[in-house]
């Protein structure tokens, strides 16, 4: 099987990314493998900030790794809280916190479009690759549901009437914005590899 470091802290995403990738890749988080850091994300896109992650592991193991930053972008709040998705209500909020500022400064508003975008950037064999995926939907009134991470509780992907918060992995799955960034880099590591 193809180990592959994933320069993330995050475990919520290494459950979802493994639930992903089934038996194809072995994922091996940066806690597994022994290596405590919190990499900075001073950037203001998803792109330079997943680079940063992915460099920084990269060039203290020289193994190939990837690295993802993903955000929560608000049409009404022209892209709020984007990069800054896990730091919304401050440097150490919750989860939780964040989802409360949120419904507060989107209180009373009828415009609830919303999307969530990945980005991952992969470092393989030293050279660099980025691999996106989004998905479109709308921020509830209230929160609903406590499974998954995050914005879960109150993001309801375009077509379905459930949160994400309501969604077991494998349903989330099918509207993922990490999944569908997660099937382009796939489709680009099985020209590479063997998976068997
Ligand atoms: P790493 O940098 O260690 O990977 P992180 O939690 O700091 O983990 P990000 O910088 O990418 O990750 O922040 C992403 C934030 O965006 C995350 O904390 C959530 O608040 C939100 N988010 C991203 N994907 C999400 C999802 O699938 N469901 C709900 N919220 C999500």
């Amino acid at each position: 099987m193809n180990r592959l470091l994933f320069a993330s802290n995050n475990r919520h995403k290494a459950d979802e990314i493994r639930a992903i990738l089934g038996d194809a890749f072995e994922i091996v988080t940066l806690r597994e493998a022994g290596i405590e850091i919190d990499i900075p994300e001073p950037h203001n896109t998803l792109h330079e900030n997943a680079r940063e992650k992915a460099m920084v592991i990269f060039s203290m193991t020289g193994s190939d790794c990837f690295s993802e930053d993903s955000g929560l972008e608000v049409t009404m709040l022209h892209g709020a809280p984007g990069v800054r998705s896990a730091r919304y209500a401050g440097e150490q909020a919750s989860d939780s916190e964040n989802i409360e500022k949120l419904l507060r400064v989107m209180n009373g508003c009828t415009e609830r479009a919303a999307r969530f975008r990945t980005v991952i950037s992969l470092i393989w064999k030293g050279e660099e690759f980025f691999f996106e995926g989004e998905c479109i939907g709308s921020i509830q009134l209230e929160r609903s549901g406590s499974n998954g991470f995050g914005y879960d509780p109150v993001f309801v992907p375009e077509g379905e009437n459930r949160s994400f918060g309501e969604m077991t992995l494998e349903e989330k799955k099918q509207w993922s914005h990490r999944r569908k960034a997660m099937d382009k880099m796939v489709a680009f590591l099985l020209t590479q590899t063997d998976p068997a």
